[in-house]
């Protein structure tokens, strides 16, 4: 019986690790959560081949230092073997044990190598992102287009009014102002802090992208999202008393979606700027109702878009049960 639990523990475990991905929800922490956030991006698909791969490498390891600490209370103690061999050295398994273990290193290190080129070759970028840590928000912006919005985490009121609408908007995560890229298309990110701030940290599970935004010095990191749909992230940088309160949340959109959506606040940003050169002020008013009117065109876009993926995901979800 304890032979037969020996020997199927190992397996159970590594089935176990392989399946782990697949309890995780996407773009989100999900309840009962064992794994990874599920992968949304080439970068996260191979940060979990890597993970599976070093957890399967860990357990054997683990199982094997344990049957031979059995084997040997069992083999070796006091009753089973009165006279103990007065052996100090073998020179085959002295090779042994020091061969194995630079080939296992050498095994982990290959692959991890090619995930670290593949995370530090930044592709060329369809559109270029820059995230700005503060205390305690981010200010997000599309430095091609002129963009730039801040993102600061929703309370409870606020989440309740998108609930009420059937948009998911989870506690701690949902933000005001989402950052909106297009599907199957490079992100490259510019992210940085306020000059007078402290670290910070951009960091989106989903799609295997984290990268610390340190006063003063621009660092970057990519992604190129594959699934439409809602990825949150939270600062990882301990910076403050609000350091738990200073989510990302990043839409994946269709291209058109995005296309929409950009033309709706570049229009906006030709508003403000017109608004602010002149002279007239009624003419500026004016100009300034268009910015609003161009900015709610834009966040109708998203909301669009939110409500229509929610429902997408409703219907997954109906599917697979
Ligand atoms: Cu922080």
């Amino acid at each position: 019986m304890l032979r037969r639990m020996l020997c199927s523990a190992p397996a159970a475990a590594l089935a176990m690790l392989s399946a782990s991905t697949a309890w995780a929800g996407m773009g989100q922490p999900s309840p009962g959560e064992m794994g990874l956030q599920g992968a949304g991006s080439p970068v996260a698909v191979e940060i979990h081949k890597f993970y599976d791969l070093v957890n399967v490498i860990i357990v054997a390891i683990a199982v094997f230092v344990l049957l031979l600490l059995i084997y040997v209370m069992y083999r070796f103690n006091e009753r089973a073997n009165p006279t103990p061999s007065k052996v100090t050295h073998n020179t085959l398994l002295e090779v042994a044990w020091t061969v194995v273990p630079i080939l296992i290193l050498v095994a982990i290190a290959i692959p991890s190598f090619r995930l670290l080129h593949l995370q530090y070759s930044y592709p060329k970028a369809d559109v270029t992102l820059k995230a700005t840590g503060y205390q305690w928000y981010w200010k997000h912006g599309y430095p091609e287009y002129g963009i730039e919005f801040e993102t600061r985490m929703l309370d409870d009121a606020a989440r309740e009014e998108l609930i009420a609408e059937n948009i998911p908007a989870p506690r701690n995560l949902a933000v005001d102002n989402e950052v909106i890229v297009p599907v199957n298309k490079v992100v490259n990110v510019l992210v940085t802090a306020a000059p007078d701030g402290v670290i910070h940290d951009w960091t989106i599970p989903s799609f295997g992208s984290k990268v610390d935004a340190v006063p003063g010095r621009v660092t970057t990191t990519w992604f190129k999202p594959t699934v439409e749909g809602m990825f949150y992230g939270q600062c990882s940088e301990l910076c403050g008393k609000d350091h738990a309160f200073m989510p990302i949340g990043v839409r994946v959109v269709k291209q058109e979606t995005f296309d929409a959506w950009k033309d709706a606040m570049l229009a906006a940003v030709q508003a403000g700027k017109e608004a602010s050169q002149e002279k007239d002020k009624t003419k500026k008013r004016e100009k300034l109702k268009l910015r609003r009117q161009l900015q709610k065109k834009a966040k109708q876009i998203i909301r669009e878009a939110a409500l229509q993926q929610a429902g997408q995901r409703k219907f997954a979800a109906a599917g697979a049960q």
